[in-house]
């Protein structure tokens, strides 16, 4: 039985990733960071008893090196990170401690543990940046402006360097993927929650307003589904020689499209006044429902993101398999589906 180890356990790929790796039948071992939270597993929940948890952190080698030593793993899957590009203009050590140098520690116990385990690395079309060209493809030149994206890119070149040394290590250049389990302060979760508090009468979370606040309307990504792009790191493993992949779907909306559609399929029309910071958008009814806060603005912003994953449909057989339309219903029904259930137990 192969045994994988998945560094980071609590965020939202995890929680996919290891629903498949045991459907594919390997013994999984997953590393969490020790928080005092609540709710710090409620993604995994469903697969208590079927993995094997181990407290360790990327920042500290020693509780690293006791779960390599433990598990012993054939393939190792790196998606521990501070996973949050706005939060790295404000913590730009600590995002560099974890996303690069967290990386380097766990090549290190790759290298000591299990020098013939397959390692693979998230890395992520944020590295693109300023991007210089469209779309962006394996080959196009990495221009990161955020801490966050410059730590990927230092990991990204240490895999590389590591791979050219003999290590079978591979990143995964994934543009933005969601699902209902994605954070509620990424925008996509925090429109689809927006948008089913505006339906159900509900007061926004966090500012308690009438209407939901954002930040750059315009700002493009390219949005896939988390479901699918899990299948793409296993399948990068599962090849004989290492690689990386740019996965993305091939289709690029603007932020101000999403909430549109969400709006839509909770059944309002939305029309919009005033651009810029001054953007204001209302509903049928000539109720403000959207309105634009420079808060919610970042310092340097990526602008437009758009990948091509032709590489990977040709060396990998990996496609998307979730249309856009049906990622952001998805979400937007469980979030309804949340509130609703904390409406009945009195809660919001
Ligand atoms: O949802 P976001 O915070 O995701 P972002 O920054 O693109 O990063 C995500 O995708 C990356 C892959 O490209 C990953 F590496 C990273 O770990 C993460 O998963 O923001 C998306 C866009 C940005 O342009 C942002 O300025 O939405 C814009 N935005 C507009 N209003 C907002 C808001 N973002 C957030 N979080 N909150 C807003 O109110």
């Amino acid at each position: 039985m192969k045994r994988a180890l998945v560094l980071g356990s609590t965020g939202q790929d995890a929680g996919y990733l290891i629903e498949l790796l045991l459907e594919k039948g390997y013994k999984v071992y997953a590393t969490y960071r020790r928080g005092s939270t609540d709710g710090l597993f409620d993604r995994i929940t469903h697969l208590d008893g079927k993995i094997n948890l181990i407290c360790a952190d990327l920042t500290d080698l020693g509780s690293l090196e006791k779960a390599f030593k433990e598990v012993k793993p054939d393939e190792v899957y790196n998606l521990a990170a501070q996973s949050q590009v706005w939060v790295s203009f404000s913590q730009p050590t600590l995002t560099h401690e974890v996303n690069y140098l967290g990386v380097e520690r766990v090549i290190h116990c790759v290298k000591t543990y299990c020098p013939n385990a397959k390692l693979y690395q998230a890395s992520t079309s944020e590295m693109f940046g300023d991007v210089v060209e469209t779309p962006q493809s394996e080959t196009t030149p990495l221009n990161p402006v955020s801490p966050y994206s410059v730590a990927k890119v230092n990991a990204h070149n240490a895999i590389t360097r590591e791979r050219k040394e003999g290590m079978f290590a591979c990143a995964g250049i994934l543009f933005n993927h969601e699902s209902p389990r994605r954070g509620i302060d990424f925008v996509t979760r925090k429109i689809t929650d927006g948008v089913a508090r505006l339906k159900l009468g509900l007061p926004q979370r966090e500012t308690g307003k009438s209407y939901l606040e954002l930040g750059n309307l315009n700002a493009k990504r390219d949005w896939g589904s988390a479901g699918d792009y899990v299948r793409a790191m296993w399948l990068m493993l599962q090849q004989d020689v290492a690689k990386d992949y740019v996965i993305s779907t091939g289709e690029t909306r603007t932020v101000k499209e999403f909430v549109e559609i969400a709006a839509e399929m909770a059944g309002i029309k939305i029309t919009w006044k005033g651009s810029g910071i001054e953007e204001e958008g209302y509903d049928q009814n000539g109720k403000m429902i959207v309105k634009v806060n420079e808060k919610w603005f970042r310092p340097n912003e990526v602008r437009l993101l758009l990948g091509d994953s032709s590489l990977a449909k040709k060396e990998l057989g990996w496609e998307p398999q979730t249309s856009f339309k049906d990622l952001v219903e998805s979400m937007l029904v469980s979030d309804l589906g949340r509130l609703e259930r904390c409406m009945n137990n009195g809660k919001n």
